[in-house]
């Protein structure tokens, strides 16, 4: 028997019906889905921290109409091909960043750029647009966005007196690509999964990551320094394929959505989360360079600035408007 349709049955009733487990038809248990998810974090791990909560909390609900098999992360899927898997149907669920599938559709950087909340995006009516493109570009439902409020950071092994990258060499995804080519950087892509090695041999003097996470693969042992301020929002969408997301009953979507709006709630245990980071990095010797005044203002800037000019310059039709919708 299905272990999902096994725990809707409670009481004498489910116990009755348990014995007898092999005669329940077929029919009984329709309803009840099973959404095959990978993801683009390993599980456990900070960055998946809030989404593993949710699919615990969905998956421990008796009478959840829908359940989530979580077929793995990094090591099932390179994390660049989330994507297209989720697009096509290979999968039903993914926890992605944008910039893990935005060669797919560039607008999907502009997330990170967002001054508002999932939460005030939904209220305001703008997310219907983020719905639509999503949907119309990768063939997704935008589920639930999840890490809002947190931020990326540029780590380094030398020393930096200013914003000016010109003599360094740093691991990117297209979360960062802009920003550090435009203050001079030489970029190299790599998935998280590359990161110490590079660091390790010296590929690279350093890389872009959020605050949180930097311990799960160890790469503390391979940093000297994190610059501040952060910048932009860590945005890590659950994304579900829209063919899936159509052949679900009513019940089934407005079960998904209720249990979405508690994960985005949850973006509200990210600051705590930050402040105890800060101070586990300075406790490992992670020395801060910190930008004030008007290098900090610049750095931001120059962030901002360098992440929706690519957009629109990829996405001269859908560019401008995410820009207005998402900017204060
Ligand atoms: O790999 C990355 O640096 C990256 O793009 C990312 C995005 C969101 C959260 C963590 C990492």
């Amino acid at each position: 028997m299905r272990s999902e349709s096994r725990k809707k049955l409670t009481g004498a009733m489910g116990a009755c019906i348990m014995a007898a487990a092999s005669l329940v038809p077929t029919a009984a248990i329709a309803a009840d889905v099973t959404l095959r998810a990978v993801s683009g974090f390993t599980s456990g791990s900070a960055i998946s921290r809030t989404f593993d909560e949710f699919v615990n909390k969905v998956n421990s609900d008796p009478d959840a109409p829908v359940q989530f098999k979580m077929m793995g992360g990094p090591e099932a899927m390179p994390p660049f091909q989330l994507g297209n898997a989720v697009r096509t149907g290979v999968v039903d669920v993914i926890l992605a960043p944008g910039a893990f599938y935005s060669s797919l559709m560039p607008e999907a950087e502009a997330l990170k750029l967002s001054m508002y909340s999932p939460q005030e995006l939904r209220a305001s009516g703008a997310w219907k647009y983020i719905e639509d493109l999503w949907r119309e570009k990768l063939n997704v439902h935008y589920l639930a966005n999840t890490n809002y409020g947190n931020r990326f950071h540029l780590y380094l092994n030398k020393r930096l007196a200013s914003p000016d990258l010109s003599r360094l060499k740093i691991r990117v995804t297209p979360v960062y690509r802009d920003f550090f080519s435009s203050l001079g950087a030489t970029v190299m892509q790599t998935p998280p999964g590359e990161v110490y090695t590079a660091l390790e041999r010296g590929v690279v003097d350093g890389y872009g990551w959020p605050m949180e996470g930097i311990f799960d693969l160890g790469w503390h042992e391979q940093t000297k320094f994190r610059v501040d301020p952060g910048f932009y929002t860590v945005e890590v969408g659950v994304l579900i394929n829209h063919n899936k997301w159509q052949s679900l009953t009513e019940a089934q979507r407005a079960y998904l959505t209720e249990m979405a709006a508690w994960l985005e709630e949850r973006n509200s245990s990210n600051a705590a989360v930050n402040e105890s980071e800060r101070k586990r990095q300075a406790e490992a010797g992670i020395e801060t360079i910190a930008f004030t005044g008007e290098q900090a203002q610049h750095w931001i800037e120059q962030a901002y600035q360098a992440g929706w000019e690519s957009i629109i310059k990829q996405s001269p039709k859908h560019g401008p408007k995410l820009k207005e919708l998402l900017s204060r």
